[in-house]
């Protein structure tokens, strides 16, 4: 195919021919930098593509799972996978993809993941830590994934959403997650209709995520969505952006939780989330970690674990009708304040700015629109925010839940529980 014919393609001009796809230019793909903060350490080059090594994944296959990975090691080492526009692909097997180096990803279609929940039960990639599940993961270095603003993930969400109904225990994939990626891009992607979280980041460093829009289609109103978080930061993700976002429903955006488990040491460093528009969520801007347990447990997994959030700045946030604008505990599902007071989190949390919010919060806590709530000063540092503009939907004052706060660092309107 014509390098000319793609594009029209893509700007929907001209109806996509399925079969004749062998040869074709890629498009001109988008330079696409962090901004208007640099990562702390700018992020590893990535290495030249060759034009000519561009692996298509077949269109006609009953799941592209199988042929995503081949495409992915057919084009691994400076190549491009192209997913097609006009095409719908089925995932409908756990697919791997932790060996990538050096590879672009083109998600020009829609990629739909089976809803064969009674499969996924058993097959999904599955993670102790809280138990997180996957239809497909990526890791490995150098990942550009690209969706130009067409390309879609659909995780059938629906279906997940009625079986939660009916059984409380059943696992539900999240729909994108990265385990081991260093170095790499997620974006111009839409993601609607999760069965879980939408975004997950473990253990990867150097990634910027930008320009992905989330949302969910309800079509059965006694099932509504489940699906939590919108993105969501796990252990040791470093040097992460995420900009220019959309999420309409979920948990917000979220480091966390940590410090779940005993005996574990979690990181989160230098994140930088900017330019979000965040609706119809319960939180805006989240951070979420466990408190201490008392002296002599073993084991624990509700909470004590250890390790650092770091450099987390959430910088000009949209929120329309989310229930709370920031919502930062560190007393995660403690039994109460004082219980979390008498046995603080281990996992400290510093240097964190919130910057730069506007709009308006749900009904729900009005007229507080936000909540921030530490264990322990020694172990919450620098808590800061500043240009708040958020207010309640009623004509009142705004006012701020602040616990074990320094209120001084915080440019708001502070009231005690
Ligand atoms: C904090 O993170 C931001 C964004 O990644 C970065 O620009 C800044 O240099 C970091 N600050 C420190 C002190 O490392
Ligand atoms: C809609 O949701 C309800 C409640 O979960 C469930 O009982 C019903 O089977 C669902 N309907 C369809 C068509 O899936
Ligand atoms: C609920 O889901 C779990 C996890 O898949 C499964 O083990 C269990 O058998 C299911 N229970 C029922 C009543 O279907
Ligand atoms: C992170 O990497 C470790 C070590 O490779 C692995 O055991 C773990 O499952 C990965 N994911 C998470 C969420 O910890
Ligand atoms: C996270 O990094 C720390 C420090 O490097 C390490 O001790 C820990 O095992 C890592 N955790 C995971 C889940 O990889
Ligand atoms: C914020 O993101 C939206 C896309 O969600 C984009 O249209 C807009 O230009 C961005 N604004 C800034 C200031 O970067
Ligand atoms: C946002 O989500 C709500 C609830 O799921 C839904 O009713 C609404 O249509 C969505 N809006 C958009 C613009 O997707
Ligand atoms: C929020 O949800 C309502 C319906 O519940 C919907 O009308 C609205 O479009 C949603 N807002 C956005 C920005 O998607
Ligand atoms: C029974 C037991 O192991 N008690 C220990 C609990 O922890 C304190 C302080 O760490 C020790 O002094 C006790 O011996």
């Amino acid at each position: 195919m014509q390098r000319d014919r793609l594009i029209y393609a893509l700007l929907g001009i001209v109806p996509w021919a399925t079969a004749a796809t062998t040869s074709f230019s890629l498009p001109i793909l988008p330079t696409l930098t962090p901004g208007p903060k640099a990562p702390s350490i700018p992020f590893p080059p990535s290495a030249a593509r060759d034009p000519s090594k561009i692996c298509v994944v077949d269109p006609e296959v009953a799941d592209a799972g199988p042929a995503l990975i081949s495409a992915a090691h057919s084009c691994n080492n400076g190549g491009t996978v192209v997913l097609l526009p006009d095409t719908t692909y089925t995932i409908a097997s756990p697919t791997d993809l932790t060996f990538l180096q050096s590879v672009d990803i083109l998600i020009l279609g829609t990629i739909v993941f089976s809803d064969d929940v009674e499969y996924w039960q058993t097959t999904a990639f599955e993670y102790a830590y809280q138990g997180t599940h996957l239809f497909w993961k990526f890791g490995g270095t150098d990942v550009n994934i690209y969706g130009l603003g067409i390309g879609t993930l659909d995780g059938l969400g629906q279906t997940w959403w009625t079986a939660k109904r009916s059984n409380e225990t059943v696992y539900r994939p999240v729909l994108f997650g990265t385990d081991g990626l260093a170095g790499g891009l997620i974006s111009g992607i839409n993601m609607k209709n999760s069965p879980m979280w939408f975004n997950v980041i473990m253990n990867s460093s150097d990634v910027l995520i930008t320009g992905i829009n989330i949302w969910n289609e309800v079509t059965n109103s006694s099932s509504p969505p489940a699906t939590k978080d919108c993105v969501s930061f796990k252990p040791n993700s470093t040097d992460i952006i995420v900009q220019n976002l959309q999420c309409n429903g979920s948990h917000g955006i979220s480091v966390g939780s940590l410090g779940q488990y005993q005996g574990e040491y979690d990181i989160v460093e230098d994140v930088y989330v900017y330019n979000i528009s965040m609706s119809n969520a319960s939180d805006g801007a989240r951070i979420k970690i466990w408190p201490g347990v008392p002296p002599n447990t073993t084991g624990s997994s509700s909470g004590g674990g250890a390790g650092y959030v770091r450099n987390v700045t959430y910088e000009l946030f949209y929120n329309t009708n989310n229930d709370w604008a920031i919502e930062l505990t560190q007393c995660y599902f403690a039994s109460s304040q004082a219980a979390c007071d008498a046995y603080p989190a281990v996992l400290v949390i510093e240097d964190i700015l919130f910057k730069d919010f506007y709009g308006t919060t749900s009904k729900r806590h009005d007229p507080h629109v936000g909540t921030l709530v530490c264990s322990d000063p020694s172990v919450c540092k620098n808590i800061r925010a500043e240009n708040i503009a958020i207010a309640p939907p009623s004509a009142a004052v705004a006012e701020w839940v602040c616990t074990n706060m320094d209120e001084g660092l915080l440019e708001m309107n502070c009231v005690a529980a």
